[in-house]
């Protein structure tokens, strides 16, 4: 079994410091929103409805209202002593949707029904060992993660029902379709972070991950980046690719444009094109963290 990331276990890491600094400063918080990038600290979460998911409550912690981000996403909590149920890849008929397992399980069906894009064994590409007896049932755990193409119909519990309960990302985008003669949808990807290779990055110090396939009918990944502590971002980033990040581990230092947080487990960044980004690990301990980025289509 993989262990929880950290920042869900209540009275500890972060979660200490966070209560910490509520009870000594009340009302004092890192979350700031500029003009093209957020920090939204985990004190700052507001949690509602989720599209498309029954007993959960979502922080929506980036979406389009925050300055042009193309992408809206949340962390997502079930709800105690209730069957949570999500169905397929979101509100509207064009949109994608990617899951990230924090902490429990969640089970993700693929039904047969016609209409769903995703309703065949060939629909769906594996990336992790484990199977399931009919290739039509599989279980998430800390780490796991699903992407939804536009249209595919997936039966997510968790819950009672499951005897379970979970937390997870939610990552929700309008599909945009590749110019490159790519006739089909992408397929479904399921699988597990611990079982994606490591690819090397020249000149780069971190760990890197990176979810989903690299072929031009995705139009975005998510790479699990690792850095040891000492370790930093070598390139002074600027690009026309917008981030949504989760601190999932340890600490560090953000840098914003030109602004620099000190970072810890459980803070969320939006980064809009083109800002100035940099990251330094601190502490005792490797921190990891996870990140949406567009990729694969003509920024022009
Ligand atoms: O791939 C990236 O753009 C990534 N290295 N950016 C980041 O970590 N802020
Ligand atoms: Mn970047």
């Amino acid at each position: 079994k993989r262990a929880s990331y950290e920042y869900r276990e209540a009275g500890s890491g972060c979660m200490r410091q966070n209560a910490y600094l509520a009870a000594r400063f009340p009302g004092a918080t890192r979350s700031k929103l500029q003009r093209d990038w957020a920090l939204v600290a985990p004190e700052s979460r507001v949690f509602g409805f989720v599209p498309a998911f029954t007993n959960v409550v979502g922080a929506n912690v980036i979406s389009p209202a925050m300055n042009g981000a193309h992408f809206s996403m949340y962390v997502v909590m079930a709800l105690q002593n209730s069957a949570v149920r999500g169905i397929g890849s979101g509100s509207e008929a064009g949109n994608e949707r990617f899951i990230f397992v924090l902490e429990g399980a969640l089970q993700v069906e693929f039904p047969e029904d016609k209409d769903s894009t995703c309703n065949r064994k060939s629909r769906v590409l594996l990336r992790q060992n484990t199977s399931s007896p009919d290739d039509r049932i599989f279980t998430l755990l800390p780490g796991g993660f699903v992407y939804l193409p536009p249209r595919c119909e997936a039966i997510m519990t968790s819950g009672m029902a499951f005897n379970n309960t979970c937390s997870f990302v939610v990552l929700d985008r309008v599909y945009a379709p590749s110019s490159d003669n790519v006739a089909d949808l992408p397929l479904a990807v399921l699988g597990a972070e611990a079982d994606v290779p490591v690819e090397p990055v020249p000149g780069e110090m971190f760990m890197l991950r990176r979810l989903l396939p690299q072929t031009p009918d995705y139009d975005f990944n998510f790479h699990v980046m690792d850095y040891e502590p000492g370790e930093y971002l070598n390139a002074k980033e600027m690009h026309y690719n917008q981030h949504g990040l989760l601190m999932l581990e340890g600490q560090g230092i953000y840098r914003l444009a030109d602004e620099w947080f000190p970072v810890a487990a459980g803070d969320v960044i939006y980064m809009g094109p083109f800002v100035p980004q940099w990251y330094a690990a601190l502490g005792h301990k490797r921190s990891r963290y996870l990140l949406y980025k567009d990729t694969a289509r003509d920024p022009l």
